[in-house]
């Protein structure tokens, strides 16, 4: 999974792009401009420290989530030409879901706190970005539906159309619905303003452990369910830490888990996804997959060849396996499910795929 950081400058990204990934990039408002950070985490998963334990495989592989922190978002970042290069608005593309971090702490020249307001300029970028490239495409686009009349393309055009009008209005992509096909013919496009979006915002440290009275507010007003409340530089600190000393600062402050663990859950959530697992001696890993897969397709996550080649899977939830203390006693016990293609995969399953190609 790929997380992008984006938000005013000065809102905090780059400091909370080091509390997730433990890093040490420059922060301070304007130091992201042209400059991208990227770092690579492991999930963590209790689930996989215990089926590592039971199993005492070669390897033991978590899933992994990568966050980019690119520049400040000012207007006129959505501008075609301000999009490339390195810490540009382009670099988002390719990003499963955006981080929207908003500044609640006074800054050091005391600008008032207007997270509405900020949400809106960066909102606007991201529109205008995708406008661009929905205006470069269509100039052709349309003489090509007009003059071929293929439905592929006139569709591709009305499409294209429907979300023009969508950010002219003052809207974003992401507030229209659309059926899978048409999802599909607009994937490419890669849309920033399509994409689910996770608000931090990032208050001061002494009001840490309070109720937030914006929050619900917040969530009103931007139409989005997750809205995490942090501290980007305490998060900071306790990243600095060692897992004792943090678990003990964190209860200090009133702070049930670390920004880490919250935002890779409600990233899950966001996108809806699930883990199961595949053990044995070599190796115990976790797989990603959208909630409601079926057992091929999940099979295809690990090879296609385990989804062409399907017969079938042979599954139990994780802390079944655990409390049975193996595999083996797991089938002694009955515990081992033989499931078919039609099976949906359910989060902390263990598969094992049988197939033949
Ligand atoms: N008091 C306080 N200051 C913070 C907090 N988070 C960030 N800051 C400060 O705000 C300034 C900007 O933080 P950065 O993390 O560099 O902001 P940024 O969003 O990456 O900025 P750009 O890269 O320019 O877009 C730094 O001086 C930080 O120390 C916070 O939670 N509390
Ligand atoms: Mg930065």
């Amino acid at each position: 999974m790929q997380i992008g950081l984006v938000g005013l400058p000065g809102s905090g990204k780059t400091t909370l792009f080091n509390a997730l990934v433990r890093a040490n990039a420059e922060t301070g408002a304007f130091t992201g401009k042209n400059k991208a950070n990227r770092g690579t985490i492991k999930v963590p998963d209790q689930r996989v420290t215990r089926l590592s334990s039971l199993f005492n495989p070669l390897k033991t592989t978590f899933a992994t989530v990568e966050y980019l922190d690119i520049g400040g978002i000012t207007a006129g970042s959505g501008k075609q030409e301000e999009q490339q290069g390195d810490g540009g608005l382009n670099d988002l593309r390719n990003m499963d879901v955006l981080v929207h971090v908003l500044r609640g702490f006074p800054d050091l020249s005391n600008t008032p706190v207007t997270p509405r307001e900020d949400f809106e300029t960066v909102e606007l970028e991201l529109a205008i970005a995708d406008l661009e490239i929905i205006e470069r495409r269509l100039g052709r686009l349309s003489k090509e539906a007009r003059s071929t009349k293929r439905p592929e393309l006139v569709r591709e055009w009305q499409l294209l159309e429907q979300c023009k009008e969508e950010i002219e209005g003052g809207g974003v992509i992401r507030n229209l619905e659309f059926v899978p096909e048409d999802e599909k013919r607009l994937r490419g496009y890669r849309f920033l303003s399509q994409k689910p979006v996770l608000l931090v915002l990032n208050i001061p440290e002494d009001n840490l452990g309070r109720e937030v009275q914006d929050v619900e507010a917040l969530r009103d007003y931007t139409d989005c369910k997750d809205v995490l409340v942090l501290s980007a530089r305490v998060e900071m600190e306790i990243a600095q830490l060692d897992e004792e000393d943090a678990g003990a600062f964190l209860e200090d402050l009133g702070i049930g888990e670390s920004a880490l663990d919250r935002m890779i859950i409600a990233s899950y959530g966001l996108l809806n996804l699930i883990s199961f697992f595949t053990v044995g001696e070599d190796e115990v890993k976790a797989w990603t997959v959208t909630r409601g897969v079926t057992a091929p397709k999940a099979a295809g996550a690990i090879h296609s060849d385990l989804e062409r080649g399907f017969i079938r899977a042979e599954t139990l939830e994780c802390q079944t396996l655990i409390d049975l203390g193996g595999l083996q006693a797991a089938k002694e016990q009955g515990a081992l499910r033989v499931e078919g293609k039609q099976y949906v995969v359910q989060d902390g399953d263990v598969i094992n795929v049988r197939f033949s190609v």
